[in-house]
């Protein structure tokens, strides 16, 4: 089932490792777990998804999570991360794959951490047989994107209600109706085309078919930025592991990421959770407090995308109206740039974290402990 229901009350809910194994190694040991996940209380891990890329071994990562599991100690959601490694391009094979950014480690290549410098080779273990590529895909295949426990919900990037109910009784897995999904978008974006052009025919002159007409337009064009927000917003999968997305405010300029120039943004979804329920994610970059004078690693090319948390959600703040929703994702996966600039590890602010969560008989207790060993009070 997609949607995992588990009866478990002490939850350690960690956040994206990225392939941060030194990183999940340390915090289990302060979170008191032995080497298969056994914990003197009972509790019990649950991953949020995106294990892998950036770090320097997401194998080892995917060996440590799966023994876990076997175990029965640990569960784990799928993020857009697995979703990535599950989807590959149809017009490309595992011999010529198309490699998104950040898997590479995965198709046994090297990851630069500046692309137009060859000599800045991300240390990384890299897979090299096919076998081992097949293993983690089925490793991930059947993983659920959400987990609901007594009083708690989990999932990836965003809880939405909606899209949970879509998806909720479907039997198949979620990288089968991640495609099915993506054909009905492409269709209600053709549809949409179409009945602009008729409304608008003097925007093609030239009588294009809607689709060439489509791809001619730029990325500012109204229907470019509609059928943007149609593919992000209208597929129940992509709205589970990577979020929501909405267009700019009046004054807020367009800005650029990945060398595009983006006419939408983050969604910050929580800012509107209304349920009772307690709810997890990872995804979205959160600072850790630490350290007091965090050096500012962001790559020039990414120091325009507009924050996706306001200043008042500080580090250690409960998220959304109802103070019940957490973001547990550090930013552990910017830890590579750390070790490329020479600098210990959470020098940047980054660390993995955990949420621990208690169910009692007339609420919860929850609290975060990070891989430096602290615990911290949530307020
Ligand atoms: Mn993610």
């Amino acid at each position: 089932m997609l949607i995992q229901s588990i009866e478990h009350t002490k939850l350690d809910i960690i956040g994206d490792v990225h392939g941060e194994i030194e990183a999940l190694n340390t915090l289990l040991k302060h979170l008191n777990y032995n080497e298969d996940g056994e914990h003197p209380e009972d509790r019990v891990l649950i991953f949020v998804g995106d294990l892998f890329d950036r770090g320097t071994n997401s194998w080892a990562v995917y060996k440590k999570v799966k023994h876990l599991m076997k175990k029965g100690r640990a569960f784990c959601i799928q993020g857009n991360h697995e979703l990535n490694l599950l989807i590959p391009d149809p017009n490309f094979t595992d011999d010529r794959p198309k490699v998104k950014a950040g898997n590479e480690w995965f198709h046994g290549q090297v990851e630069l951490v500046n692309k137009d410098d060859p000599s800045s080779i991300q240390p990384q273990y890299l897979l090299h047989t096919q076998q081992e590529r097949d293993q983690i895909r089925n490793f991930l295949r059947p993983l659920p994107l959400a987990i609901c426990a007594p009083g708690i919900r989990i999932v990836h990037a965003c809880w939405d209600n909606d899209a949970i109910h879509e998806i909720q009784s479907k039997t198949q897995t979620a990288d089968i109706l991640f495609s099915k999904y993506e054909q009905q978008c492409t269709d209600r974006i053709a549809t949409q085309v179409r009945d602009y052009l008729n409304k608008n025919p003097e925007e093609n002159t030239e009588n294009l078919t809607p689709s060439t007409w489509f791809k001619r337009q730029s990325r500012a064009h109204p229907i470019r930025i509609e059928a943007e927000l149609i593919e992000q917003n209208q597929n129940p999968i992509k709205v589970i592991t990577s979020g929501k997305e909405r267009r700019l405010g009046p004054h807020q300029a367009p800005y650029e990421a990945g060398k595009k120039t983006r006419y939408v943004k983050r969604d910050p979804w929580w800012t509107n959770y209304q349920d009772d329920q307690v709810v997890v994610f990872g995804h979205y970059w959160r600072k850790a407090p630490y350290p007091n004078d965090p050096i500012d690693l962001t790559p020039p090319e990414k120091r325009n995308i507009p924050a996706t948390f306001s200043p008042e959600e500080g580090p250690l703040q409960w998220l959304g109206p109802k103070k019940n929703a957490m973001c547990v994702d550090y930013s552990v996966g910017k830890r590579f740039l750390e070790r490329h600039h020479n600098l210990s590890s959470g020098k940047s602010g980054s660390y993995l974290a955990c949420f621990r969560y208690t169910k009692t008989s007339d609420g919860f207790d929850a609290k975060l402990v990070f891989d430096n060993g602290n615990i911290e009070t949530i307020l």
